[in-house]
């Protein structure tokens, strides 16, 4: 498998990558913010090994792409390649708190079971109006749209609802034709429009009072903790990579505010 690095700054690409034409996207929708590098350190920039059985090995690659703007503190891409076994990409964008802006989620993992995707712009403090009525205005129209086309991927954890947005877009879809289809069809658009949004947040976004960042830095920690702590992840990356560089991995790249 090959993994492409032109410079820290362009998209990673990796052959054959199932969600390479949505870091794309999401790349080029960030240049009007003139991106800056985001330094990972390098073991966690590319990271290869094998997974599958003796007879049928399977090759992973987990690779970390990341930026950062004047308005946000760090974008960052995890995408695993790992043929049949898993390809992920799980794209978290945290704005600067000097900003009220919430966080841009998206988790697209492909699975022998199925796919798993989620959307969503996500509150640092929910119940805070100041904070989340203007998003959610404007979300929820979109979340509709595009929710009604997929089916309803199912309960998750009471202990997550207090940093989700009522605009959670949450689906699973099977693999084969019909997944494939409502990916481009569908869910293809929905992220596009969920980072459209976004994209026009963070354009308009004013500072706060130092106050009031300090509210938001709070909010943030708390989500931060939250998502390192249940990182869905977890067991897959241990098991692919092991449970040292995987915890490195959660608390000093992915989640490392
Ligand atoms: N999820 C992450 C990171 C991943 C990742 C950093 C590097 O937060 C992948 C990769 N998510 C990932 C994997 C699974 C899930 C599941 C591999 C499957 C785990 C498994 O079945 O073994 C949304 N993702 C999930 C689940 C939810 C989310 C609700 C199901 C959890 C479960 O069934 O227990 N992740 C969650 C969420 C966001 C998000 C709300 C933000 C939009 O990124």
């Amino acid at each position: 498998m090959t993994v492409h690095r032109q410079n820290s700054l362009e998209p990673l690409t990796i052959d054959n990558w199932r969600w390479q034409p949505f870091l794309n996207h999401a790349y080029q929708a960030l240049q009007e913010f003139s991106p800056e590098p985001y330094p990972i350190a390098e073991q966690f920039l590319l990271q290869r090994s094998t997974t599958g059985s003796k007879s049928k090995p399977v090759e992973v690659t987990t690779a970390t792409w990341a930026c950062r703007t004047s308005k946000l503190r760090q974008v960052r891409a995890a995408c695993v390649e790992a043929g049949s076994a898993a390809s992920v990409l799980n794209f978290v964008i945290n704005p600067s708190t000097d900003f009220d802006l919430p966080f841009f989620g998206a988790d697209l993992v492909t699975l022998p079971a199925g796919h798993l995707l989620a959307l969503d712009l996500q509150p640092a403090l929910k119940t805070d109006a100041a904070h989340t009525d203007s998003v959610w205005n404007r979300l929820i129209p979109i979340f509709e749209r595009w929710q009604k086309r997929l089916p309803n991927g199912g309960p998750i954890p009471e202990e997550a609802k207090p940093y989700f947005s009522p605009g959670f877009l949450w689906t699973r879809l099977p693999l084969g034709e019909e997944g494939d289809s409502l990916i481009d069809e569908v869910v293809t658009a929905a992220f596009n429009e969920y980072l459209r949004l976004y994209v026009d947040l963070v354009r308009d976004a004013l500072p706060v009072s130092r106050a009031r960042s300090q509210q938001l830095l709070e909010g943030q920690k708390g989500y931060t903790a939250y998502r390192a702590e249940k990182d869905p992840a977890r067991g897959m990356l241990t098991r692919f990579h092991g449970s040292a560089w995987t915890e490195a991995y959660i608390h000093d790249v992915l989640f490392d505010l």
